[in-house]
């Protein structure tokens, strides 16, 4: 303290600030220039420490003898209030008002852009000690601007580090509608997308940020860099609070030139929040700012290092708090300033004597533009080591310095890195960086996708019973082949059956591809899917019923044709129609591929938070397949379907009492395709209705499908089992009758026929016999000739009787009364027809008849040409009961 003391007073003895010390010194010749410092206004307030400073440096200035020797270096300044237009005329002023000054010094960037915009016009240098636009670095529009205030690109440096280090890839902004702040960010937003960084939003506002503030918590703002004026900062940061826009979600960074307690000074700019909730919304919040004090103690070009200066300019402050002084941070910045126009003017001597030009530096006059030209390359050329550290200035007229981080907790700032622009590298101090949460907040809510997917039971269930209808079918096609020969089978059209079989398996795969697991394919494969799914359910409805609209349509021209030639329907025209529908199904789809492909829409639901989680969101969405006038291709889909099945239902309902045993299941066809109508009425529409819920229209979808296909094979293929199960091969195999024979007409025919059949074979059998009996009558004559005498029946045996062992049975009947007849057993073997020649007078008239047995067989014949007996035969007398009498002949 001592020694601090001993310093102060020396400086104080070298500028004259103690009596005698310019004692006896010559007149100097007066410089001037010209200050602009704004000391009051809602902006930047800065002049309240920068001007100070400036006239604290030019005290040092003027006392040293080995700067501009001879000169005493004035400044006539003026309060800007931080407004372009009474900046402006100030200075207008300045300038207009003799004696003329040799450079502006100006501060607040708006001001300094109007100023040294036109300064050059009067050969006027602008020197900065508080302008961090961006925009002023343009040379080309700023010709004679320099600033000792590093431009706010270096904050930006420093940021997008940030970004990178804490891997924040998605920034949103927040910025008071001033060049400064908006040449600002349009640098960041130039860096941040090299730097792959994504601006969410783009928020600005002018004199109330209410609107603003809501628009970033709308778009889920969660790292924020804010660029605005300390005025607007606390506006800012009261809506931050009532927004709730702070915590454990958001990371705010802004600007760190304020001073360190402006958060607490909301009375003075009528903020509607306590200072409480002010630090509540601030905490953890980042600033970044150039350095503006030299990190290290070596003493300046002036003599003073960092701590000296801040003391002196204490006392020039008359002691009030520093945290409570606007400027008070670029107050340095200032004090440089003076010292660099100072050098550069002392060089400018220098090199004006070099050149020869004996002029004075008070002969400056704003047409003269030797010495403005000397004193722009001397400045331009300036090296010094300031109180805020190395003073040299880029061609653009910036500085470079580094970059400062501090984080602000429970209301103080602390610093946590640097960053070094020149070098681009940095220090961070991690261990003091603290969060309000467990971790760094996440820079977006983290949306996870929920893709809306068939539930697993679901899908498994309705594959299997698909599966298994599948297999049926595959059953039924098996059936259908193998006894095609069949004639119950050959009568029902087993072709088109067969492709309805085929059109039903097709359909059923489309259950598979429905309720498919998209979650793991690609957008083109679900595309690919989608367009095959499609394809397959048309084709197999087409199959399907298409192949039974071929059937019904047959029997439609059967029953209803007048003429026979035109109710022939060949078979080749049924699979062309077939064909014909199938051409146009097709050419539909192919057309609709081709000038409306089909694409991927993700439907979006309500986003759902889960339970204990404030950083993440569940965004249920559903995968539909669409494509441009999908509505109209549905459309000419339905149209041409619905077409075909209301053509179909009318041939059903025309042909619904024929019965035609050639396709012997029309009724059961017609039936398939009322099902099939009745299911795609209620189906379709509902579908479309309920498609937001991926479960209930793949249940519906899958169960039409299934009901139609079932019903169908069901309709055309059990009657034929039952039948082929019940009826016999005979049956079943016999041959085709001529079309439209009605089924009474073909039974008839069928017994006639078996009829006819048993009466040929017997026919056959018989004269078989005879000419077997033929044979052995032909031998029997032979042998009867010599047999003659052994036959002799006894007389007045009223019967015939034969002895000798050559008779099985004789029996001789009278056409008058049979039973009369009498017959005798014997152990013959050998037969011989009796004939009567005439029959008894009594009887004459009335031939008789006479059967043998020969073997196991009865003959009976009836005597119908005159065989002589050769056997003598004794009739006897009795009597018949008819009353009749046989008499005894030879
Ligand atoms: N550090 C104060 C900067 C003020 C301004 O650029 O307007």
């Amino acid at each position: 303290m001592v020694s601090l003391s001993m310093v102060l007073i020396w400086l104080a003895f070298v500028r004259g600030l103690l009596p005698g010390a310019s004692a006896g010194k010559p007149e100097k010749t007066q410089l001037y220039i010209g200050g602009i410092f704004p000391m009051t206004g809602g902006g930047w307030s800065g002049g309240q420490a920068c001007l100070p400073a400036a006239l604290m440096a030019l005290q040092d200035v003027n006392y040293r003898e080995d700067i501009l020797p001879g000169y005493h270096l004035n400044m006539i300044h003026n309060d800007s209030e931080c407004n372009p237009g009474i900046g402006t005329n100030v200075m207008y002023r300045l300038i207009y008002h003799p004696p003329p000054k040799l450079m502006l010094l100006t501060g607040c960037s708006s001001v300094s852009t109007h100023i040294a915009e036109a300064a050059y016009m009067w050969n006027l240098m602008v020197l900065a000690y508080g302008s961090s636009s961006p925009a002023l670095s343009d040379r080309k529009r700023f010709r004679t601007f320099f600033r000792t205030h590093p431009s706010a690109v270096l904050h930006n440096q420093a940021r997008i580090r940030m970004f990178q280090y804490y891997q924040w890839s998605k920034i949103s902004i927040i910025q008071e509608t001033q060049e400064v702040f908006t040449s600002t960010i349009e640098d960041l937003e130039k860096r941040a997308k090299e730097a792959n960084i994504t601006i969410a939003t783009r928020q600005s506002f002018l004199s109330d940020p209410t609107n603003a503030v809501r628009s970033l918590k709308r778009q889920d703002a969660r790292i924020i860099v804010g660029v605005f004026y300390e005025d607007m900062a606390l506006k800012v940061f009261c809506q931050v609070y009532k927004e709730k826009m702070y915590g454990n979600r958001h990371v705010w960074f802004i600007i760190g030139w304020y001073p360190d307690n402006w958060y607490q000074k909301v009375e003075e700019n009528d903020v509607n929040c306590t200072v409480d909730q002010m630090r509540e919304a601030l905490q953890g919040h980042f600033t970044t700012e150039m350095t503006m004090r030299s990190l290290d103690d070596t003493p300046s070009f002036s003599g003073l290092n960092v701590s000296q200066f801040d003391e002196e300019l204490l006392i020039k402050l008359n002691n009030s708090d520093p945290n409570d002084t606007p400027g008070y941070p670029e107050a340095p910045l200032a004090y440089d300033a003076v010292w660099a126009l100072a050098l550069a003017l002392n060089q400018t001597i220098t090199r004006l004597t070099e050149k020869g030009v004996n002029v004075g530096l008070d002969k400056f006059t704003y047409d003269n533009s030797t010495i403005f030209r000397e004193f722009y390359r001397a400045m331009d050329s300036t090296s010094f080591q300031g109180v805020s550290g190395p003073v040299q200035f880029l061609s653009t007229g910036d500085r470079l310095t580094l970059t400062q981080i501090e984080q602000m907790w429970d209301g103080r700032y602390y610093k946590i890195g640097y960053y070094d622009n020149k070098n681009n590298n940095w220090t961070l101090n991690h261990s003091i960086v603290r969060w309000n949460g467990p971790h760094p907040p996440y820079d977006r809510t983290l949306v996870v996708e929920d893709l809306r997917l068939v539930s697993m039971e679901l899908y498994v269930g309705m594959c299997s019973s698909a599966l298994v209808a599948m297999l049926a079918a595959f059953g039924c096609l098996v059936f259908n082949v193998l006894n095609r020969n069949v004639r119950y089978i050959t009568m029902s059209q087993p072709g088109l059956n067969n492709i309805a079989v085929l059109g039903c398996i097709t359909c059923l795969s489309c259950i598979f591809l429905f309720g498919l697991d998209n979650s793991s394919l690609s957008e083109d494969q679900f595309t690919a899917i989608c367009q095959a799914r499609t394809w397959v359910l048309v084709v197999g409805f087409t199959l399907a019923v298409g192949s039974m609209f071929s059937k019904i349509w047959r029997v439609h021209r059967l029953t209803t044709r007048a003429r026979e030639e035109d109710k022939v329907v060949e078979a080749w025209k049924l699979y062309a129609l077939l064909g014909l529908f199938l051409a146009v199904d097709v050419i539909i789809m192919t057309v609709w591929q081709l000038t409306n492909p089909m694409t991927r829409y993700l439907e979006e639901f309500p986003q759902e938070v889960p339970e204990g989680s404030d950083d993440i969101v569940i965004q249920p969405k559903l995968e539909h397949c669409t494509c441009d006038n999908f509505t109209i291709w549905l459309g000419v889909l339905y149209g041409y379907k619905g077409l075909l099945l209301l053509f179909g239902v009318f041939l059903a309902y025309e042909t619904r009492d024929v019965n035609i045993k050639d396709i012997n299941d029309t009724r059961y066809v017609g039936m398939s395709i009322y099902n099939i109508v009745v299911l795609c009425l209620i189906t379709a529409p509902v579908t479309i209705l309920i498609s937001s819920q991926q479960d209930a229209t793949f249940a519906f979808t899958s169960l039409a499908i299934l009901f139609c296909t079932v019903i169908t094979l069901g309709l055309i293929f059990i009657p034929k089992i039952m039948n082929y199960k019940q009826k016999s091969i005979e049956e079943t195999s016999q041959p085709l009758q001529a079309p439209g024979v009605t089924q009474e007409e073909e039974e008839k025919q069928k017994r006639l026929q078996e009829e006819n059949d048993t009466m040929k074979k017997q026919i056959t059998q018989k004269e078989e016999r005879i000419r077997e009996l033929q044979k052995s009558l032909k031998e029997l004559l032979k042998e009867g000739q010599k047999m003659t005498n052994t036959f002799l029946a006894p007389p007045g045996v009223g019967r015939l009787q034969a002895t000798g062992n050559n008779f099985t049975r004789l029996s001789a009947s009278s056409m008058a009364s049979s039973s009369a007849v009498s017959s005798y057993a014997s152990n013959a073997t050998e037969v011989f027809e009796e004939v009567l020649d005439t029959p008894p007078p009594k009887y004459r008239g009335k031939a008789p008849s006479i059967s043998f047995d020969v073997g196991n067989e009865t003959i009976e014949r009836v005597p119908d040409h005159v065989m002589l007996p050769t056997v003598k035969v004794t009739l006897s007398d009795e009597p018949a009961e008819d009353g009749g009498q046989f008499e005894s002949f030879l």
